[in-house]
């Protein structure tokens, strides 16, 4: 097929460097830029790591003297504020660009629309909307985060078909086969922090590190602990390959707390009570600038986490296999409902088959 020269050719192209910096840029969202001038690119850039320039600055940048009537595309509205770098539209109309092709507006409410406006206010020739779904896809989680100071939630399990996340002896290697577990590593790259519970700890002793075929970003890694039972001798202390967080109480053991304090690890007493309170508990993890989180369970977290709204996604890996046993641990402990009216559903279900296992993903309903 010989794809046509036209607007949306050259976003793609945005698209697609934006799409490879996903999971490297913190709470930003990641941008693509493409220059073009006199039919042909001049200019590539994207948003390569929070505080640095974004997308624009090194697409113009490339350009140079080329910038000066040419068409920019860019993922994203450029941005019209002061942040951490200076506002992208004066630096598109300093260079003396003649048109700007929008992917999507940008939801933070600091820029919303003004970066357009700011443009159009100066003569240069606005285009939005170009290839907007995927534009907007790209910054489902930076969107989340923006507009309700909560972290986007994925939850990813690895379960058999009867359900279960271990036999009842414990044993969990492997569910799934190697692609879907080569695909959970790529998730963790693409998320801020990894979340699981302490009996997950206990009973697995887990790295939660990202482990693929090429070297790939470890998320900040988050336990919550509500009777603060972290061992000093886990991994996830020992091993200083990403930070630790414990999110606990204030009735959690002083000394404990001491312990691992000085191991480096960052205790969190999220609020007083027999339990964490998981809402207080985002809210708190977005404070800190988590804006995204991976979510592996076990299932009590699962559940709890799933029954307060707070899961955004659910990526339900499932293998071929049953297991049995009413005391092997499944994907979602909860005290459930009573009646099937009650049950809570996904929408936006899509299913993919990789090998002889099915990813199952939805977002819960009435979140
Ligand atoms: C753009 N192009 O490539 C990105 C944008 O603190 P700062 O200066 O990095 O600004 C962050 C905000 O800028 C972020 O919240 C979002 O509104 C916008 N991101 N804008 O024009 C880019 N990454
Ligand atoms: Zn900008």
């Amino acid at each position: 097929m010989i794809p046509r020269l036209d607007d949306e050719f050259y976003m793609q192209l945005a698209i697609q460097l934006a799409e490879r910096v996903i999971g490297q840029t913190s709470i930003n969202p990641p941008v693509g830029c493409v220059i073009v001038h006199g039919g042909r690119v001049v200019g590539m850039g994207a948003h390569l790591m929070r505080g640095e320039g974004h997308a624009e600055v090194h697409a113009l940048q490339m350009a140079g003297e080329l910038t000066k009537g040419a068409t920019a595309y860019v993922t994203l509205e450029p941005c019209s504020h002061y942040g951490r770098t200076p506002p992208c539209c004066l630096r598109l109309i300093e260079a003396g660009v003649k048109r700007v092709v929008v992917g999507c507006v940008d939801p933070n409410p600091q820029v919303a629309g003004r970066g357009l406006t700011a443009l159009h206010d100066n003569g240069i020739e606005v285009a939005v909307g170009v290839l907007q779904e995927e534009a907007k896809s790209l910054i489902t989680m930076f969107a989340k985060f923006m507009l309700t100071k909560l972290p986007y939630v994925t939850m990813k399990t690895a379960s058999t078909l009867d359900g279960k996340i271990a036999t009842h002896t414990g044993d969990s290697k492997w569910i799934t086969n190697a692609d879907v577990r080569e695909r959970v590593h790529a998730l963790r790259h693409r998320h801020q922090a990894i979340m699981v519970g302490i009996e997950t700890v206990l009973q697995d002793n887990p790295s939660l590190t990202t482990r693929l075929s090429v070297p790939a970003l470890n998320p900040i890694r988050i336990i919550v602990d509500s009777k603060l039972r972290m061992p000093l001798d886990a991994r996830l202390v020992k091993d200083e390959a990403a930070p630790t967080w414990v999110l606990t109480t204030t009735r959690a053991n002083e000394h404990t707390a001491y312990g691992l304090e000085e191991r480096g690890v960052r205790i969190i007493r999220v609020n007083d009570g027999p339990v964490v309170d998981l809402t207080l508990a985002m809210k708190l993890c977005a404070k800190e600038e988590i804006g995204s989180i991976l979510l592996e369970g076990g299932g009590t977290l699962n559940g709890a986490m799933l029954k307060a709204g707070l899961i955004d996604r659910v990526l339900l890996m499932v293998a071929p296999k049953i297991v049995g046993h009413p005391k092997a641990p499944s994907v979602f402990n909860f005290e459930g409902v009573e009646s099937m009216q009650d049950a809570l559903q996904l929408e936006g279900l899509q299913v993919e088959t990789i090998g002889d296992n099915v990813i199952i993903s939805g977002s819960p309903l009435n979140r």
